[in-house]
């Protein structure tokens, strides 16, 4: 997941907010990304264009062989089939954090809903998405690339974020996001968006007990952590590009989130930076990418990894894919369970919230491969000035 900055830093250090210039306010107020003109155009503008040393490789990426995990068993309460799939999980978390499910008993007709209702938001004129505009700030709404965030390496994508939660009376939370900022039109929608969070966020919990007993805790124990997420969703959306070698729809990443469930069609653009070079997943429809982000490798101290990824995309057609971020309640601390902690393996990250995260990557830090470092070592700092603070 990308939750850009507002303010970013090209270079990896959090900067101030004052580093802006005019001149670069000014192109990014001129910049719009209207996806139905810009994926005919034979050149694409500057801010598009990557770094040649983070440009795709469009002529040749390998694939990444990554575990087929079946739930079937697992989900009938099958005691060795959930050991089985709990070792895969295990073995592909150690190497690079990503795996694949299959047989998640999630309906095939509400993944296909998913993508058909994507097709009506974002196949819309510009004014009308922008409804849904995203506020500077904010990480819900529609974003067309990231054109008033950041001057350079912007994404060829299109998004719609929204939230999620598992609390008791938030059961029509994202339904009522649709209603409120697109009206009535859009209810069916929120409808079909709500349904597919919901079965994410139960798929994510039978997901945590894998994780728990590949670790060797408590089966339930980030099961019960989770049960109250407040998650976030979004809808990602590829036009085509004519120049697919200069750009990339997202950027290198790690997400900051706890673990990301998605669901690609079939065109295909997902890579993964394993062993020093990026690999691509093929899409399934029968399966969900499933990811470890930031905030799980917190919780599993450093034991499972965050993997660096990107999605590139194509000339030809666009392209879809539906990510569910898994996030703790706002107020849960993030903690690695006593068992994961011993003096051979000491406390890596200190306790955190989510919400503080969530908010360095937004207003001080582009989300990357050095995020939960950068993050650990600014909280150790500021944690240490408030001390200083009180002794004076
Ligand atoms: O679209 C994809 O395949 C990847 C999306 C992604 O990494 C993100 O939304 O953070």
């Amino acid at each position: 997941m990308t939750i850009n900055c507002m303010i970013m830093s090209e270079t990896s250090t959090p900067q101030p907010a004052s580093n802006n210039n005019r001149h670069k306010d000014d192109q990014k107020k001129s910049l719009v990304f209207d996806a139905t003109v810009l994926q005919h155009e034979s050149s694409i503008p500057p801010q598009f264009v990557w770094p040649d040393h983070e440009k795709p490789n469009c002529s040749h990426t390998p694939e990444l062989q990554v575990p087929f995990v079946d739930l079937g068993g697992f989900l009938s309460g099958d005691h060795d089939a959930s050991i089985r799939a709990s070792e895969l999980v295990g073995e592909a978390c150690r190497k690079h954090g990503f795996f694949l499910v299959v047989n998640h008993g999630v309906d095939a007709n509400l993944i296909s809903d998913a993508h058909h209702y994507m097709d009506c938001f974002f196949e819309q004129p510009l004014h009308e998405k922008q409804r849904a505009q995203r506020k500077l700030g904010e990480h819900c709404g529609y974003a067309s690339s990231f054109t008033g965030r950041f001057s350079s390496k912007l994404p060829w994508k299109e998004t719609l974020s929204f939230e999620y939660s598992a609390q008791e009376g938030s059961s029509h939370i994202v339904e009522e996001y649709f209603q409120r900022t697109l009206g009535q039109d859009f209810a069916h929608l929120g409808k079909v968006y709500q349904e597919y969070c919901s079965a994410m966020s139960r798929l994510s919990l039978g997901i945590m007990e894998l994780l728990a007993m590949s670790l060797g805790v408590n089966r339930s124990h980030f099961k019960e952590f989770f049960e109250e997420n407040e998650s976030i969703m979004r809808l990602n959306y590829y036009p085509p590009c004519q120049k697919p070698d200069q750009t990339l729809g997202t950027g290198p990443h790690c997400d900051p989130t706890s673990l990301t469930i998605l669901h690609q069609d079939t065109v295909g653009g997902l890579q993964v930076f394993v062993d020093n070079e990026w690999r691509s997943i093929t899409p399934n429809i029968n399966a969900f990418v499933v990811n470890i982000g930031d905030t799980f490798m917190a919780l599993s101290n450093g034991r499972y990894k965050s993997c660096l990824h990107r999605a590139v995309v194509n000339s030809m057609s666009p392209r879809k894919s539906l990510a569910f971020f898994l996030c703790p309640r706002k107020d849960k601390v993030v903690s690695p369970p006593p068992e994961l902690v011993d003096s051979v393996n000491p406390r890596i990250y200190p306790d955190f919230r989510w919400p503080a995260l969530l908010e360095f990557t937004q207003k001080h830090y582009r989300a990357d491969m050095n995020t939960l470092q950068t993050f650990s070592n600014w909280l150790l700092q500021q944690q240490q000035q408030q001390k200083t603070a009180v002794v004076l």
